[in-house]
């Protein structure tokens, strides 16, 4: 029995299309995948704000409030709860060049009013964990904005945030490009850099997600370790990533299973999850997948995860101890090697 609790988000089931061909899947409607996630184990919905409320830009204040609770009764139905709401402030026009760091006055105005949105919606859904996952938020052109500016555009609107809502955390999702050639908080230690510079840092945490690190040319478990050190690491999303490209979202632990460990392993042994953290996943199905394998690709996950996470509890630290004392990291590799392999 895994001891942790998982989240995902509707995106995570998707139809298929990319920038090169349209879906290749049919469409899944919210509920219905709401009601496979738990039949599944997970017990949270990570959410986009208007995954909550589609056509927001469309409805007052108040009732944005109002549709989010249709939401919120959908997932008590199932027992469900919200893990996080996050702004998509990536597919309005007026977001073409970026969220808070827009080099239009107007834009950023908007990228904030959606932020504030969001919290509204995340406040009706019962949680209060806001997600950045700065996606424009940075240069296509790299004469086009200066890096300094840009970060303090988004220490701002930060700042913004926590005093709109005395109880929301802010968590930064890092991510080094894609879809700009140039982000600015492409690590944590980014992210924990502006929370630092924020006016109340104890609620501007992180969010670590296993491909961006990989992109970033990092190793996940190295980035959850620092953030968990700070007392930081409020979220992660766990998939894979072959290498520097564009961001694969593969399923957990299939490119690269001795780094999925690793990050297990470092959870585990952190009780991350005691503040009542999720272990989401981020991960898609492949473009050939049929729509009746929709969800393989979070069951394989989910597989993989628990089943590392047994490797994880039998780690045998005495032996690692002594290989440590010895210096004997070959002995020790090759013990980590054959616990992968099942061959002990
Ligand atoms: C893309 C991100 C994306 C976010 C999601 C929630 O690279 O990983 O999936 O996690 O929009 O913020
Ligand atoms: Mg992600």
């Amino acid at each position: 029995m895994s001891k942790f609790k998982f989240s995902v988000g509707p995106w995570n089931v998707h139809s298929g299309a990319d920038s090169y061909g349209p879906a290749t899947r049919e469409e899944i409607p919210f509920e219905e995948k709401v009601k496979r996630f738990s039949e599944l184990g997970f017990s949270a919905v990570q959410f986009h704000d208007d995954d909550v409320v589609p056509n927001m830009d469309s409805f007052s204040e108040e009732d944005i409030k109002k549709e989010a609770r249709k939401v919120k009764a959908v997932l008590d139905n199932y027992n469900m709860a919200a893990e996080f709401v996050a702004p998509r402030l990536w597919m309005d026009r007026r977001t073409t060049d970026g969220g808070y760091m827009s080099s239009d006055h107007k834009d950023r105005e908007y990228a904030v009013w959606r932020s504030y949105r969001s919290i509204d919606i995340a406040h009706e859904l019962g949680c209060n964990k806001i997600v950045l996952w700065l996606a424009r938020d940075g240069t296509l052109c790299a004469e086009s904005k200066s890096p300094v500016w840009a970060t303090k555009m988004l220490v701002d609107a930060i700042n913004q945030m926590l005093r709109y809502n005395s109880k929301a955390l802010i968590l930064i999702e890092s991510k080094p490009n894609e879809p700009v050639d140039r982000s600015i908080c492409g690590t944590i230690g980014h992210a924990m850099g502006i929370s630092a510079a924020t006016t109340d840092p104890s609620r501007v945490g992180g969010l670590v997600e296993s491909a961006h690190a990989i992109l970033a040319g990092l190793d996940p478990a190295h980035e959850m370790g620092f953030a968990l050190a700070l007392g930081k690491l409020w979220g992660v999303h766990l998939n894979d990533q072959n290498s520097i490209k564009f961001d694969q979202d593969k399923s957990f632990g299939v490119e690269n299973l001795r780094q999925a460990f690793n990050q297990v392993k470092l959870l585990v042994e952190n009780n991350y999850g005691s503040n009542g953290e999720y272990i989401g996943l981020d991960v898609k199905a492949m473009r050939t997948t049929k729509t009746e394998d929709s969800y393989k690709h979070l069951e394989n996950s989910l597989n993989i995860f628990k089943a590392l996470e047994e490797k994880a509890r039998r780690f045998d630290y005495d032996f690692q101890k002594k290989c440590v004392e010895n210096r004997d990291f070959e002995s020790l590799e090759m013990y980590v090697m054959k616990l992968l392999m099942g061959i002990v």
